[in-house]
């Protein structure tokens, strides 16, 4: 049996290389929800989570919270079997998961094509009815900056693995130098909804800067997609791809690194993988990510005026501090709590969306190497938070594009709360 099931991944692996076309892996693949009843189901799945055989779109984290797990086509019998054989319920949410995909692709290309013949500005194809690619996000930041000359300004910070530039923009009111908050997105590149909030986050800010008292006193930092390389790859190749695009030397031609498991604090210790065909591969060293090195600098340019260094992923509906790499609290925890408590009573407001709250390790899973950790661990940002976008797994990774805007009208509101909270400390 174990040979087999090493035959089947070998098989698995092949068939998974990058270059074939769209979504080349995900033919017949399917999506498990399953419920551990048990911590002895709660263990078994986090070794089979540990092992690397699927893609957990959530992890195993608590006995009765459901966990989903996608299955490649010649691993759905071998997961059942698994599941069977060890007593763990389970139900297929999503039967076919390339036509769900393909479904979800035309409806968003559906989405840009109305975008593109109802824009009411010409001077850029943005807008939070549909996800865009990079050179829509790109392309409306240079007219923010050409348009709002006075506030806003955006720097290429350095270039991605596949020598795309890294875009950053800043917006401040009556000249710099004030206390900042750091905003980015897209680091996992599948989790769309996080790189269309923060460019609709900026768009707000930017664009009614007067409704914002807070930046009178306060700078803000908008990076929408800290991996472009992979977002891009999630539009055209792979829309599960979550990883970096470098080359990795695996012999099976596996490419890229979890960028979240590359920074350098407490680096590989827990919840990683060596194996570079895994989505969760820490990578050959610390920071062997040029996208990573390329925010971190930012990150330590800055760090003296950093107060707040928000990372939006999905999917979840999750406000968590660190740390990531134990389960130990950091000592000042409840400052961090307690403005948690107030950014996600803030959005639960707009719409009822519930959050939980909590350091990373205590509400998910333990994983070294995030950027959030090594935000607090080594820049010395007192408050860093991941945030876990919607859903909570009923769409997961394929949010429909009619709750962009949505999502972001909450998500400003937490933003805001964190905004005035750092303009009455430290402005
Ligand atoms: O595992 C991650 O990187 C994040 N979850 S996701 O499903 N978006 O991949 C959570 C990161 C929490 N922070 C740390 N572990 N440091
Ligand atoms: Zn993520």
């Amino acid at each position: 049996m174990k040979v087999l099931t090493f035959v089947l991944v070998l098989v698995g692996l092949a068939a998974a290389l990058p270059s074939g076309p769209v979504n080349p892996d995900i033919t017949g693949a399917q999506v498990f929800r399953v419920n551990p009843t048990s911590a002895a189901h709660l263990h078994y799945l986090y070794g089979l989570f540990m092992q690397d055989l699927y893609d957990f779109w959530t992890e195993p984290r608590a006995v009765g919270k459901n966990v989903d797990i996608m299955a490649q086509r010649w691993m759905v019998p071998v997961l059942k079997a698994t599941l069977s054989k060890v007593g763990i319920e389970h139900t297929v949410i999503i039967r076919d998961l390339a036509e769900m995909t393909e479904r979800s692709k035309i409806a968003n290309d559906r989405a840009l094509e109305v975008a593109k013949r109802t824009n009411p500005n010409p001077k850029h194809n943005m807008d939070w009815t549909a996800y865009h690619r990079l050179d829509d996000i790109y392309g409306y930041m240079d007219y923010l900056a050409t348009t709002y000359s006075d506030i806003a300004q955006v720097e290429s910070y350095g270039k991605t693995f596949e020598g795309r530039d890294m875009k950053m923009l800043k917006l401040s009111k009556g000249g710099s130098g004030k206390p900042i908050v750091f905003i980015d997105g897209g680091i996992h590149a599948r989790e769309w909804i996080s790189t269309a909030t923060v460019s609709y986050m900026m768009s707000q800010m930017v664009e009614n800067s007067g409704s914002h008292a807070f930046l009178d006193k306060v700078d803000f930092y908008f990076l929408p997609t800290i991996n472009p390389d992979g977002y891009e790859f999630s539009h055209t190749n792979n829309r599960y791809w979550r990883k970096t695009r470098s080359a990795t030397g695996s012999p099976f031609g596996c490419k890229g690194v979890d960028p979240n498991r590359n920074w350098d604090f407490h680096w590989d210790e827990v919840g990683t993988s060596n194996e570079p065909c895994s989505d969760i591969y820490s990578g050959s060293k610390a920071f062997s990510e040029v996208e990573m090195r390329n925010v971190r600098d930012q990150l330590n340019k800055y760090a003296d005026k950093i107060k707040v260094y928000l990372t939006f992923h999905a999917f979840s509906q999750l406000w968590m501090y660190p740390w990531g790499y134990t389960s130990a609290l950091p000592a000042d925890w409840k400052d961090l709590d307690n403005l948690a408590f107030d950014a996600v009573e803030a959005l639960t407001s707009v719409y009822g969306t519930l959050y939980e709250i909590g350091s990373s390790t205590n509400t998910i899973y333990a994983a070294a190497g995030g950027s959030d950790d090594w935000g607090k661990g080594v820049a010395g940002i007192k408050y860093t938070y991941t945030v876990e976008l919607r859903d909570t797994g009923n769409y997961g990774f394929l949010l429909p594009p009619s709750q962009i805007t949505p999502t972001g009208k909450e998500t400003l509101e937490g933003v805001k709360v964190v905004g005035e909270f750092v303009a009455k400390t430290y402005g």
